[in-house]
């Protein structure tokens, strides 16, 4: 595994640095982008290796899932499962050459949970694009599932997907380790959270349950929260408890990964929507706008674009802040909060 790179103090993850100046936020931009880049190298041979073609499956709908896992995303996902794994990892103020070797070993018990996780956002995105729900046409800048292949063969990519996401948990993690895992994973993708979310999304859109813009305020933000939590936030958690888990973590290290992911998942979403009032197609790499038009709720039409961006830096905060007690091993996962409410992509 290659050197870890220097990192400027400027991007060292602690919340008074949240209040950066630009050439603090431009530091902080260049070592989270080396920090992902390392990520994708570790991660994406691996993405590759799972979807190797096997005889018994359909060549169009490996192809179908290739398309769909190996599009080039920001793999957030993993690099939140492996950077949690290596912060629960060492003790924190061994020399760096240990730090490295605890690092590396960390990170290749946690690959099958990296590898999970992707393959269930990937299905998630290839689903939520299709023409019955979102009904896209652009996704990771590349023609969404069902317009490079169909509907149906976009369907059974999804399904394949999810359904290989837990196989690998099962093959790749300890037995024991293994079954909590894919409880985690479980749980975090299904009706309570990712398709529940999905689902009443979907609902209040269509006028299925009562419209959330008649409720006051303070309401329609819980609302938000309700939906995000479940929709984009528990996978971003059960990547924390997954990294967390496949290096044995204790539940004082657990219960500090747990607040930092349900932190960082809101955040995410206010800095998603912010980006999708205010980001370019090319730079996000699927279409924006959507929201607006479809006059769905999100952060900024409820509470507007300065408080939005306010929320999301103080969540970062407390992101950062819940992870402290980890030490150094924790930098990328601090960094990274930091990085999720400045990015334009
Ligand atoms: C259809 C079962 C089902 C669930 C859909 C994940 C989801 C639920 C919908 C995705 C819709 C969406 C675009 C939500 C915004 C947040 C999100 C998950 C964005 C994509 O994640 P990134 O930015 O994407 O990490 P990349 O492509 O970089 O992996």
């Amino acid at each position: 595994m290659e050197v870890r790179p220097e990192r400027p103090a400027a991007a060292r993850g602690t919340a008074s640095s949240l209040t950066a100046s630009p050439s603090d936020t431009a530091d902080l931009e260049a070592v989270v982008a080396r920090s992902l880049e390392r990520v994708r190298s570790f991660i994406e041979p691996r993405l590759d290796a799972a979807l190797r073609p096997t005889p018994a499956t359909p060549p169009r709908l490996a192809e179908a899932m290739r398309h769909a896992l190996l599009a080039p995303g920001k793999r957030l996902r993993p690099a939140l499962v492996l950077w949690s794994a290596a912060a629960c990892a060492g003790g924190g103020d061994e020399a760096d050459d240990c730090a490295a070797g605890a690092e590396a070993e960390a990170w290749a018990a946690a690959a099958p949970a990296a590898v999970a996780v992707e393959m269930i956002h990937a299905y998630s995105l290839v689903h939520d694009d299709l023409p019955a729900m979102d009904d896209d046409d652009l996704r990771r800048g590349q023609p969404t599932c069902h317009r490079a292949f169909d509907e149906a063969t976009a369907i059974l990519c999804g399904d394949a997907l999810q359904a290989l996401a837990f196989e690998t948990l099962a093959r790749g993690l300890p037995a024991a380790v293994a079954a909590r895992g894919c409880l985690v994973l479980a749980r975090a993708a299904g009706p309570e959270a990712l398709v529940g979310g999905q689902a009443d999304d979907l609902a209040a859109e269509r006028g299925w349950i009562s419209d959330p813009h008649a409720m006051p305020p303070h309401e329609r933000v819980a609302w938000l929260e309700r939906i995000h939590s479940r929709k984009t936030g528990a996978l971003f958690l059960a990547c924390l408890e997954l990294g967390g888990l496949a290096v044995a973590a204790d539940q004082r290290r657990l219960a500090m990964l747990a607040t930092y992911g349900r932190r960082f998942g809101l955040a995410f979403q206010i800095a998603d929507d912010i980006l999708d009032a205010e980001g370019t197609e090319a730079a996000v790499g699927k279409r924006v706008g959507k929201d607006s038009e479809r006059g769905k709720l999100t952060f900024p039409s409820v509470i507007g674009l300065e408080e939005s961006r306010s929320r999301g830096v103080a969540l970062a905060g407390e992101a950062v802040e819940a992870v402290a007690g980890l030490g150094e091993p924790a930098a990328d996962l601090a960094r990274l909060a930091r990085w999720i409410v400045l990015r334009n992509h």
